[in-house]
């Protein structure tokens, strides 16, 4: 069961949710480069205006207050902080994210800031982005920024969200920005995250500092025992979870997934003494679930964000499945959530992102969500059962709090429990919103 101390909260991220995109000194990310570019965003949606929390906040945490939120996870824009991405702080940006810190503070919700959630300064990029190790430097510099000036007021701070998405989806399918397709860039980059959340972890830990990160983590498992598909299953778990997981709680990569990546590209961009400092550097951990995979050997490679296994399938688990076409399992993250106890050293875990868009509809007394409702009943039951296993799971943010900017998929997915009228920008509470803030006000189901 959930313990009175268990911190209910929701999330969102920067470029998502803020719009605001040229305003008050912010410097262009690579998310703008990205949506402008034609094909990339499906409808040709950007984030410029997005659901406006950049001017809306002070109304979305009364939004929050009102549901009996405890916890609010936000990110911050590096490029409104450091618009070129190095040097000086611009004073207005950082200025935005002290009074959202206040405002939260005021309503007695807990801000949990991320410091990266995918918006990259372009002009960073434009140096060689994440493949690039001066980027690890930069970011660490950024962190050290932000957290002399909001140290005070914020004790648990995320440095890096879906360090995965960022190196794979950016770097090596092209899907995010900033668009590459180089998988031994994409492999770097993510050595260079881990290495920048690292070094920011020893920027900004202190007695009142404690650092985590946010990975999207999944529970694989084999559509069979066929040696291939035993196969598929090790390469996949170790490449989504392993990569991340094993460094920084056992300060070291996983020999057989070096193996599989070094049909892609060497190791020199790891230099001594760079898994130490991240293998020291966790206070928490943040687990985003969504899905599990079920996987298969194939007999035809195909390119994926999976790079150095490229005999692998994802098959049908004949679930019924969200808007994103993301099959349906509870089980799966309580099944993630004994591995991590099982297989790591413990760490307090929070589950930083859990939920689901479904195609909503806005009727005259409201949206009646029922499918999103379900969908987080039976988590937060995993969730229930994970603690009773003795998982040390600390907190949930479920996403999102507000519909919003889905990547390439643009306005289309609904992720919030509060719908978005993006023409008036009017936020009207789904059912779902409701029923979470009666869960939150019994401190559980
Ligand atoms: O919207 C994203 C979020 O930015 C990162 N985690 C997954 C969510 C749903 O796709």
């Amino acid at each position: 069961m959930f313990d009175p101390g268990f911190l209910w909260g929701a999330a969102t991220s920067s470029y998502q949710i803020e719009g605001a995109v040229a305003e008050d000194g912010r410097g262009p990310s690579i998310w703008d480069t990205f949506a402008a570019t034609p094909g990339a965003i499906q409808g040709g949606d950007t984030g410029a205006v997005a659901a406006d929390h950049y001017h809306r906040f002070p109304g979305d945490v009364a939004l929050m207050a009102g549901l009996g939120l405890r916890g609010y996870r936000f990110s911050l824009a590096w490029p409104r902080i450091q618009p070129t991405g190095s040097g000086a702080v611009n004073q207005r940006g950082l200025d935005f994210y002290r009074r959202l810190t206040d405002t939260l503070l005021d309503q007695g919700i807990q801000p949990w800031p991320t410091l990266y959630h995918w918006d990259l300064p372009q002009p960073l990029e434009d140096r060689g982005g994440w493949p690039a190790r001066d980027t690890a430097e930069r970011f660490a510099e950024y962190a050290a920024l932000v957290h002399e000036a909001l140290g005070d007021r914020v004790t648990h701070w995320t440095t890096l969200n879906e360090p995965w998405c960022s190196a794979f989806l950016g770097y090596a399918t092209g899907r995010h920005a900033p668009g590459r397709r180089d998988p031994a860039a994409a492999v770097r980059a993510a050595h260079h995250l881990l290495l920048g959340h690292g070094l920011a972890a020893e920027a900004i830990r202190g007695d009142d500092s404690h650092v985590g990160i946010t990975l999207n983590l999944t529970h694989v498992t084999p559509v069979g025992t066929e040696p291939a598909d035993l196969d598929a299953a090790r390469r996949i778990d170790g490449m989504q979870n392993r990569l991340f997981l094993d460094p920084l709680l056992r300060g070291a990569y996983p020999d057989d997934v070096l193996a599989d990546l070094r049909e892609v590209t060497g190791f020199g961009h790891v230099h001594d003494g760079d898994l130490k400092r991240i293998g020291a550097s966790l206070d928490h951990l943040g687990v985003n679930y969504y899905a599990p995979m079920l996987v298969a050997g194939s007999s035809t490679p195909t390119q994926s964000a999976y790079v150095g296994s490229p005999l692998v399938r994802v098959a049908d688990g004949g679930r019924p499945r969200t808007a994103m076409g993301w099959e349906i399992d509870e089980r799966g993250l309580l099944e993630l959530l004994l591995r991590l106890k099982d297989d790591y050293p413990a760490v307090p875990l929070y589950i930083t992102e859990n939920g689901a868009a479904f195609d909503d509809v806005v009727e005259h007394d409201g949206v009646h969500d029922a499918h999103r409702v379900a969908y987080l009943d039976g988590h937060l039951r995993s969730c229930a059962q994970a603690i009773g296993h003795g998982v040390p799971l600390k907190g949930y943010f479920v996403w999102s709090l507000l519909d919003n900017f889905e990547w390439s998929f643009g306005y289309g997915p609904r992720f919030g429990i509060v719908h978005v009228d993006y023409a008036t920008q009017h936020r009207t509470p789904k059912d779902s919103a409701r029923w979470y803030a009666e869960v939150i006000r019994r401190g559980g189901l």
